[in-house]
């Protein structure tokens, strides 16, 4: 694979708060074929952090996929991620790609957010498309006409986020989105590798038109 948008098909962000770590859940959907992989967390060291990240690096490089961290630029830099994904609160992205040599996902949640920030990035994080519990202030849903609007307007990749699953996936897919990108719909699933190869599948599939 080679162009950016190839590996956002299938986004998987990890969230340890499902009963498993980080690295397992990365594995898991790494052997189901996702090949974007964030690692998000909010509550461990700096320390820690490295650690974990240093492991899902070699992880993800064993597979071919990408690796972003989320808001921490520092680690980011620190295990050689491929790209780092920053929020509206964090360091700007013009100020980022000064410092940061790899992709620059930036997240956006809403038109004026997306048009700012697509000059610095590589590609958007645009949601949350329906409300959820996984984000407390992830903001107000934007909804399937939402995310068509941004969609339209900007130039670089989106990635559709928030409470996206098997069911809602399609119609996310048909506003023109690159990827899905997710973190309960793997992480909380019973079966988190079954659960990311079903998504794979699906875009898979709407993308080679079927
Ligand atoms: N940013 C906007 S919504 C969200 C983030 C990190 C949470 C997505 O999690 P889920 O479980 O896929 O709704
Ligand atoms: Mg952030």
């Amino acid at each position: 694979m080679s162009r950016l948008e190839d590996y956002l098909c299938v986004y998987f962000i990890t969230d340890s708060e499902f009963g498993r770590t980080h690295e397992e859940l990365a594995e898991m959907a790494l052997r189901a074929g996702v090949r974007a992989i964030q690692f998000r967390e909010k509550k461990l060291s700096t320390k820690r952090m490295y650690e974990i990240g240093k492991r899902l690096r070699a992880l993800t490089r064993d597979y071919d996929a990408l690796f972003f961290v989320n808001d921490r630029i520092d680690v980011a830099l620190a295990v050689d991620a491929d790209g780092v994904h920053i929020g509206q609160d964090d360091m700007p992205a013009f100020a980022a790609r000064e410092i940061f040599p790899g992709y620059i996902g930036v997240s956006a949640g809403n038109v004026e957010e997306a048009k700012k920030d697509e000059r610095f990035a590589d590609y958007l994080g645009v949601g949350p498309v329906f409300p959820t519990k996984t984000k407390e202030d992830a903001g107000e849903a934007i909804g399937i006409e939402g995310l068509r609007r941004i969609v339209e307007i900007v130039s670089v990749p989106v990635v559709a986020i928030g409470s996206i699953n098997k069911q809602n996936a399609i119609e996310v897919l048909k506003t023109g989105v690159a990827g899905i990108a997710v973190i309960s719909a793997i992480a909380a699933a019973d079966d988190p590798e079954r659960a990311a190869r079903e998504l794979v599948e699906l875009v898979r599939r709407f993308k080679s038109g079927l």
